[in-house]
């Protein structure tokens, strides 16, 4: 028998009206226990005005009580949910009342996983409702918003139903074999087995934008010293942030913030300059510069043009991954270099001119890059990503098998085990570990 449990569904701390939800087989009769009127006799989804009761039968507060019955609940068992004032101690001793009166503290998490296992929804959609609270920038809601509703779910089974359907031909030709070459030749096998790849290796590739969308994408700010880095990171952001000095060198550490325009969410990273220097602590500091060039989703390499180029601009312009760069030409106000970078984009730090431009070349970028912003289903989940290449994986060495033997029996292994990763991402034999380790990063009364 499951226990009951309950915990305030609202953030902490006051407000004008707080939430408090019971589920369980025993919601309703706590809730009778310390209601004013007959709430076991309250039809499901109707809502109740009256007053919470203290152990003497004092009244702790006045509440709108909803009553929810299983299986019609977000959790799928009796729920009761109390709507009360949003005053801490009111919060704490309704909590107290409901304790006393037979449920316990919810874990971080415990009414999703409840739903989860009651079938209200797949693990997927169960991990959703996390990413739809956190969301931070309106695509970032509308991927999680996606998910939760079912279409990656729905993706997901379908890949599972052509691997199904394909393992089933397979089986067939390796029971009959006389007959195997009424149901598919192994040239055919292969071909559809190819076409299931690529659909899944098209999802795949969404992961990148997906994992963007959730934690903010890196764009990291590097060139030589004193080209304006900090400068720039300042004026994108409108606030002083970082140190500005005409000293070259002025920037040692990694300086991060979030960043948020065009509905999407950066982490914005201003870095040290690069350059020779015997100087320790800035050694360390181009180190992490490097490092970070590497890391980086998005490089903007400011370059100065209130100079000519240096040794340190070309071999920087050279080192740099071209695939995630965009040249960025500083000090435009000032600009006395005869020399123009193609494809570079052209600004003032100080004037704040063209930092639209900067922003819109940004967006291209990542529009350019991938699939980003398209009415399309995204991975946005690391669990879901390995577990999916995983799948590709078996998928992959059941055509070698199949080209290689000729014979398809030896794939029926391969088949089943990203059978059985396509089934970890919804939820099929998850083991309790893996729930665990999802659900507890949940909010808590989730
Ligand atoms: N005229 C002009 N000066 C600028 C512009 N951007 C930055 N500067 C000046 O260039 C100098 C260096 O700017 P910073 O932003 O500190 O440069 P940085 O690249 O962060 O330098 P390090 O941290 O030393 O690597 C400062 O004196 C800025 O005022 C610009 O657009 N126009
Ligand atoms: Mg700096």
């Amino acid at each position: 028998m499951e226990e009951t449990i309950a915990a305030v569904t609202t953030p902490p701390g006051e407000g004008a009206i707080a939430a408090i939800r019971i589920s369980g087989p025993d919601a309703i009769a706590v809730g009778k226990k310390i209601f004013s009127g007959p709430v076991d006799t309250y039809l499901s989804h109707t809502a109740h005005y009256g007053k919470i009761l203290g152990a003497g039968g004092e009244s702790i507060d006045t509440v709108l009580l909803l009553v929810m019955r299983a299986p019609r609940s977000y959790t799928g068992e009796d729920c009761v949910e109390i709507f009360c004032h949003g005053g801490m101690l009111i919060k704490d001793q309704i909590l107290k009342r409901i304790f006393a009166a037979g449920a316990r503290a919810a874990r971080p998490g415990e009414f999703s996983l409840r739903a989860f296992l009651n079938g209200k929804m797949d693990l997927a959609q169960a991990e959703a409702v996390q990413r739809v609270i956190a969301a931070k920038s309106e695509w970032a809601l509308r991927a999680a918003g996606q998910q939760l509703e079912g279409a990656l779910s729905k993706k997901i089974a379908s890949f599972q139903k052509r691997l199904t359907d394909f393992a089933a031909i397979v089986e067939a030709s390796v029971d009959f074999p006389e007959e195997g070459l009424e149901f598919a030749t192994p040239e055919e096998m292969v071909q559809n087995l190819h076409a299931l790849i690529g659909d899944m290796r098209h999802l795949q590739a969404t992961f990148h934008e997906g994992k963007f969308l959730h934690e903010g994408l890196s764009l990291c700010l590097l060139g030589a010293p004193n080209v304006g880095k900090s400068s720039l990171m300042n004026a994108l952001l409108g606030k002083e942030r970082a140190i500005v000095t005409e000293i070259a060198g002025t920037t040692r550490d990694i300086l991060e913030e979030d960043l948020r325009f065009a509905d999407l969410h950066f982490k914005l990273i201003d870095t040290a300059g690069i350059r020779q220097t015997e100087e320790r602590i800035e050694q360390e500091g181009i180190r992490r510069s490097r490092q970070m060039m590497q890391q980086a989703d998005l490089i903007l390499l400011i370059l100065d043009a209130s100079r000519s180029l240096t040794e340190e601009d070309r071999a920087l312009m050279a080192q740099v991954p071209e695939e995630k760069t965009i040249f960025v030409w500083n000090k435009t106000d000032v600009a006395s270099a005869p020399e123009r970078i193609t494809g570079a984009i052209e600004i003032s730090a100080e004037k704040l001119w063209g930092l639209d431009a900067l922003r819109r070349a940004i967006q291209d970028r990542l529009w350019k890059q991938g699939t980003f912003g398209k009415e399309e289903v995204l991975l946005t989940q690391l669990r879901h990503y390995e577990a999916l290449t995983r799948a590709i994986g078996h998928c992959e060495v059941a055509v070698q098998t199949l080209q290689r033997e000729a014979s398809p029996e030896f794939t029926t292994s391969d088949l089943r085990a990203a059978l059985g990763e396509l089934g970890l991402i919804i939820g099929v034999d998850v083991t309790e570990d893996i729930l665990s380790s999802i659900f507890s990063k949940f909010c808590l009364g989730k």
